[in-house]
């Protein structure tokens, strides 16, 4: 498939999206969040992927923002279409049935920073900078980073990042939980690779219903939580691969999955 604003390739497994407009600072417009609502989309219908990473072009951004010059002007009725075609790519990814890394190599700014809690993990590079700084341009968040940001390093920094609109650096990002790894930049894209193809080689059927039991657990109360991961964990006993991980556990060798 063809993009104007994404570079896409697949290997062993695992997809790359590269956001590729580098005269904006690969900043996000209409156009380029519909191609990744496209991108994402063939990363989910393709069972051949079972991994997804999501990168920027260039050594500075990965994505500063929305695209502010296209959304200036904007009416209610308008913001609110661009807002719900953001939310929907979001969500898509986020519940994509198979494990997805943000490799963030540079700003990380507003759209850019909701696009990556998007993911499941998020890898950073020692100059990666993450924000919310809607607030400096009139705005709060739209796709999603009241809510998610919350969520993944708590109410209190959550509303001081949101409502200071600071940058943060890639050391404090991950003191707060939001970001997982940290490489030299130059080793950003290899190491998050490399972690991919051995997410890549799990068993896939286990990974969905991990993933799935996270997300949809986290909202319920306990006991609804601990009901849907029992279910979860229960149905990955109808799979080839959990059979083939046990069996192999027992014969002391290396398992081979087949995703069945
Ligand atoms: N949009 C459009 N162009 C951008 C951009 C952005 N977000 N960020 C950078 N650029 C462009 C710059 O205008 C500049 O273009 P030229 O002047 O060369 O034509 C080029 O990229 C290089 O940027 P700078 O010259 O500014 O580079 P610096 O190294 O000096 O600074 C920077 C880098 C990332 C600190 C700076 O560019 C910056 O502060 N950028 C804006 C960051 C920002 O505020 N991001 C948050 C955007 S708001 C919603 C939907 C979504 C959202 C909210 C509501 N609804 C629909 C209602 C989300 C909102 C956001 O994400």
């Amino acid at each position: 498939m063809e993009f104007k604003n994404l570079l896409f390739a697949v290997e062993d497994g695992v997809a790359t999206i590269t956001f590729n407009r580098p005269k904006a600072l690969n900043a996000m417009n209409t156009e380029t969040m519909k191609e990744l609502m496209d991108a994402a989309t063939l990363c989910r219908n393709d069972d051949a992927i079972k991994v997804l990473i999501l990168t920027g072009s260039g050594e500075k951004a990965f994505v500063a923002g929305a695209d502010i010059s296209e959304m200036q002007n904007l009416r209610p009725k308008e913001a609110l279409a661009f807002m719900e075609l953001g939310n929907e790519t979001l969500r898509l990814i986020e519940t994509l049935p198979k494990p997805s890394i943000a490799a963030v190599n540079g700003f990380a700014l507003g759209g850019g920073t909701e696009i990556s809690m998007a993911c499941d993990m998020r890898f950073a590079s020692e100059t990666a900078r993450f924000g919310q700084p809607e607030i400096l341009i009139g705005l709060i968040p739209g796709w999603g980073g009241t809510q998610r940001i919350s969520r993944l390093i708590g109410m209190g920094r959550a509303k001081e990042l949101i409502m200071c609109g600071e940058q943060v650096d890639a050391k404090r990002a991950y003191d707060v939980g939001l970001v997982n790894r940290i490489f030299p930049l130059d080793q950003l894209l290899p190491e998050t690779k490399k972690f991919a193809r051995k997410l890549a080689g799990m068993p896939g059927f286990a990974l969905k219903m991990a993933k799935h039991s996270i997300n949809y657990g986290y909202d319920l109360a306990l006991d609804n939580g601990i009901r849907l991961e029992m279910e979860c964990c229960a149905q990955c006993f109808s799979t080839d691969d959990q059979k083939e991980g046990m069996k192999a556990f027992l014969e002391k060798r290396k398992p081979v999955y087949t995703g069945s």
